[in-house]
């Protein structure tokens, strides 16, 4: 090659950096100007040039390098602008979680409770036969249990406990909490947890919570009953708001009740009221502790009394709402549209 055919090769560069299709200035600085890049290799080319030469090649190289940097310094500023931000536009708003409005119900719900002196407890939510039916005075094979609905677990029953179940209500906490204090009163427990039964439509879920009051003591009475739903119905519902206890009939407690309280909305009238129609709400169900589930968790019942009661969590918390959800399995569909309005 010629002393001439050098100085192309060094020119051509700039012809080269011209015709990129690629405007990314960063490549470009690499590949032209890089450690190992084209400018490199063309200054390698000196050890060929002839003596008389070298001057010629050392301007063309200086005015070639000069070149090249302002062409990419240009390119870096182009793409700079177009990357800018416009802070007019108006930003994307980050999507926030919630807590699960069930998980809020439950929050406020044991608050209430540990307020008057309620002892928030959990026990299992698949349990023993045992604490779910025989030591709430439910024998094996009495018929009360065929209203539980209940899902066995296929495993080998307990010699003593007996079968291994879904817990069909928090009522199982009864008796273990009674063993948890050595069968020694003062008793205040408020036991929230999933339970679960065969059932599937608007109003029922297969898996539901329930909160579980229980209070043993000397002298507990039905009064102390309804003191106690009298003041929930106050601090969950809103002032005003009062309870009703209407007979039913428990295995567990004698006497039952079931448990209303007066719709907030209409303030209890049911007058022309679209949430209520008779001025009250069922909400769950409650009685004083049978003597024979005292006995099964070791308090004798001559000294000691005591009173029970059982409450969905859902439903309680729609009513609270004031909402008519047509379905409460929407709480647990995973709808993003319905959980988010809480
Ligand atoms: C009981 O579960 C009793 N253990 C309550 C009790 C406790 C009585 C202590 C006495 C002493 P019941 O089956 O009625 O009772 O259920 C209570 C409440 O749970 C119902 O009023 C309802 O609000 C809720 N519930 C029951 N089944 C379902 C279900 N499948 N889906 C949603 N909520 C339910």
């Amino acid at each position: 090659m010629s002393d001439q055919d050098h100085l192309h090769a060094i020119s051509g560069l700039i012809t080269a950096l011209q015709a990129e299709t690629t405007t990314d200035a960063e490549t470009l600085r690499i590949k032209y100007l890089g450690k190992n890049g084209l400018f490199k290799e063309v200054s390698s080319l000196i050890k060929h040039v002839s003596s008389e030469g070298k001057k010629a090649f050392g301007q063309e190289l200086n005015r070639v390098k000069q070149q090249l940097e302002s062409k990419l310094t240009e390119l870096s500023n182009q793409s700079k602008q177009q990357q800018s931000i416009d802070l007019s536009l108006p930003g994307e708003r980050q999507k926030m979680g919630h807590i699960h409005p069930i998980s809020q119900a439950i929050e406020e719900i044991s608050q209430i409770f540990e307020k008057i002196g309620f002892n928030r407890v959990r026990y299992p939510e698949v349990d023993y036969d045992y604490y779910v039916f025989e030591a709430l005075n439910m024998p094996k094979n009495h018929p009360a249990r065929d209203e539980w609905e209940t899902f066995f677990v296929d495993t080998e029953a307990h010699p003593k406990m007996g079968k291994v179940v879904l817990t069909t209500h928090t009522s199982n906490g009864q008796v273990r909490e009674m063993e948890r204090l050595h069968s020694k009163p003062p008793i205040r427990m408020i036991n929230v947890a999933r339970t679960y039964r065969r059932q599937s439509d608007a109003t029922h879920t297969q898996m539901f919570h329930q909160f579980e009051g229980l209070v043993v003591d000397k002298g507990i009475t039905i009064q102390n009953l309804k003191g106690t739903l009298d003041y929930f119905a106050e601090h969950f519902y809103g002032p005003g708001t009062k309870s009703r206890i209407r007979p039913f009939h428990f295995k567990f407690t004698e006497p039952s009740f079931e448990v209303d309280f007066s719709c907030h909305i209409c303030g209890g009238t049911g007058k022309n009221c679209r949430f209520c129609k008779s001025g009250w709400h069922e909400v769950g169900g409650a009685g004083m502790v049978h003597p024979n589930v005292l006995k099964a968790g070791g308090i004798d019942p001559e000294i000691y009394t005591g009173f029970a009661f059982g409450w969905g969590v859902e439903r309680t918390y729609t009513l609270k709402k004031g909402l008519n959800i047509d379905d409460i399995r929407l709480f647990y569909s995973g709808n993003l549209e319905f959980l988010e309005q809480f």
